[in-house]
């Protein structure tokens, strides 16, 4: 009997509609550690995805099992992740900045069935030796394979040529469906352990139709370069998604980033489009690039964390670039909430996305008032279907067609949204809400402040009041007291943090992201 729903299969969207159509399009740029360049058209990827996929069927992958990917933004990154959405697996690309015990804990959460690993990585590999349902390990190296009790390694090419002969058994997709399982992506939110977010085939189409279409107006002369690597839910769109939808190209960078080399990457290949986050555009800013750094860059995206109206217009000035700022999480896949070419708004996210809804409502769930702020619920097809095993979240965050984002917004009447923090980062002082996002803003804009963050902390009454937690600029000094003045001269007094700590450091996440609750036990202390 046939499946029920409408075939669909996002490797032979993606890449193999434009294999027949415009083989020798160039789909991907990639540059090596030593700034090597090697290009390949969308036949060739086609063909690299063919074979992969042949190899995966030959080492007895079944569809829905689940492929870890731990590897740089490779061609063969992509290649695997494509091949596996072919033969109807589920890639799980993950965090390449992940310690062994977080790889063995993935491994087994995932029940992965096949690990990739890219050579810089292959040292990770002992950690998943003993995962029960992991057969193979596959390394993309021509050097010594790594030692992994269990399951059966192999080099990459090795592992491909084995699977040659099996190549004419997918030159038809597996018969996936648009809902049937695609990929997975963790999330580790503030606490807790990862939470695999479960995606559809049909989940990638979609943010190339609403986010893509409608804010980016991407086309195949687009190229996009994406300092957000591809395990994140936004680098993965911007990288593959969004070029691949419309037979663009995409530019792979497999080095840390840094601003030089980012400057080098735009100069040398002129993508059209970038995309990062506040933190690496304010990196940018600091690095003294020349003003024409951004000349061929139509649009940069922003996304990841609220970005401060400072910064913003600092950046939009200095480089004379459109900067679209969005709000996406891992569970909608992409981006919901935009600014739009030629409607941006310094210190707004933007507006809803076509294709999505948005609502913002108090604690009893009931909408507010524009202007009133709010938990941020939205809706859209690209929503995950659940988390891995993890009922009791799952019923906590996907709420029918809803979605709970986590985030407090509040809407303008003519239908901006703006960020205020995380619905339970914000701060209630003396009964009036204030934004840490505010403050924190107003913290950085003193010259000897690096980074701020602003918690809220009881005092001995046990009312929470504002307290900025800061890092100096290297070498700069300045007191509490010059920033609560700071604070005082450009803020409401109601909102001004009642006191200001001092750090070397704050603590981060794997990812870079301020870790807020860890932040707020230190202002305890
Ligand atoms: O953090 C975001 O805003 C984001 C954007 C796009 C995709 C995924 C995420 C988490």
């Amino acid at each position: 009997p046939p499946v029920t729903g409408e075939p669909f299969n996002a490797a032979e969207w993606l890449v193999t509609r434009h294999a027949l159509a415009t083989p020798d399009k160039r789909a991907i740029t990639a540059l090596d550690l030593d700034g090597s360049v090697r290009t390949l058209s969308y036949a060739e990827l086609d063909d690299a995805v063919h074979g992969f996929a042949a190899a995966l069927l030959g080492a007895g992958v079944r569809p829905e099992e689940r492929l870890l990917l731990c590897m740089g933004d490779t061609p063969e990154l992509l290649t695997a992740f494509l091949a596996g959405l072919r033969i109807g697996a589920v890639p799980v690309p993950v965090s390449t900045m992940l310690k062994p015990h977080d790889i063995r804990t993935l491994a087994t959460d995932s029940r992965a069935r096949l690990l990739v690993l890219s050579a810089e990585f292959a040292d990770l590999a002992p950690a998943v030796g003993g995962s029960r349902d992991l057969a193979d390990v596959v390394v993309l190296t021509d050097g010594d394979l790594p030692d992994v009790p269990g399951p059966r390694v192999h080099a990459w090419a090795d592992f491909v040529a084995a699977g040659a002969h099996l190549v004419g058994d997918v030159a038809e997709p597996y018969p996936t469906t648009a809902d049937s399982p695609a990929f997975w992506l963790y999330t580790s939110g503030t606490t807790g352990t990862p939470k695999g977010a479960m995606h559809r085939h049909g989940s990638l189409r979609d943010t190339a139709e609403t986010y893509a279409r409608d804010v980016l107006a991407i086309g195949p002369d687009d190229v996009t370069f994406s300092v957000a690597k591809f395990f994140f839910a936004y680098g993965l769109g911007n990288t593959m998604t969004f070029p691949f939808a419309v037979g663009a190209s995409t530019v792979l960078d497999r080095s840390r980033p840094s601003p030089a080399r980012t400057a080098q990457v735009l100069r040398e290949h002129r993508p059209t489009l970038f995309f990062a986050g506040p933190t690496y555009y304010a990196a940018l800013l600091s690095a003294g690039l020349p003003a024409d750094t951004f000349s061929g860059v139509r649009a940069c995206v922003s996304a990841g964390e609220a970005f401060p109206a400072a910064l913003f217009e600092r950046f939009t000035s200095t480089f004379g670039v459109e900067m679209l700022d969005g709000i996406g999480s891992t569970e909608m896949l992409h981006i919901f909430i935009s600014g739009r070419p030629g409607r941006t708004r310094a210190g707004a996210t933007g507006e809803i996305v076509a294709g999505y809804e948005a609502r913002i409502v108090d604690d009893e769930g009931l909408p507010v008032p524009d202007g009133t702020p709010g938990n941020l619920y939205v809706k859209g097809s690209s929503a995950a279907t659940g988390y891995w095993s993890r009922t009791a979240v799952t019923r906590r965050v996907f709420q029918g067609e809803w979605v709970r984002t986590g985030d407090t917004y509040v809407r303008s009447a003519d239908g901006y949204y703006s960020s205020l923090g995380r619905t339970d980062d914000i701060i209630k002082a003396g009964g009036i809400w204030v934004s840490p996002t505010e403050v924190e803003e107003r913290l950085r804009a003193h010259p000897a402040v690096n980074q701020a963050v602003v918690v809220s902390v009881p005092d001995a009454d046990g009312l929470d009041k504002p307290v900025g937690c800061v890092v100096l600029v290297a070498g700069a000094s300045a007191g509490a007291d010059d920033l609560t003045a700071f604070c005082r001269e450009g803020l409401a007094a109601y909102k001004r943090p009642r006191h200001i700590l001092v750090f070397d450091e704050l603590p981060q996440t794997a990812t870079g992201k301020l870790q807020r609750f860890r932040i707020r036990e230190l202002a305890v202390e």
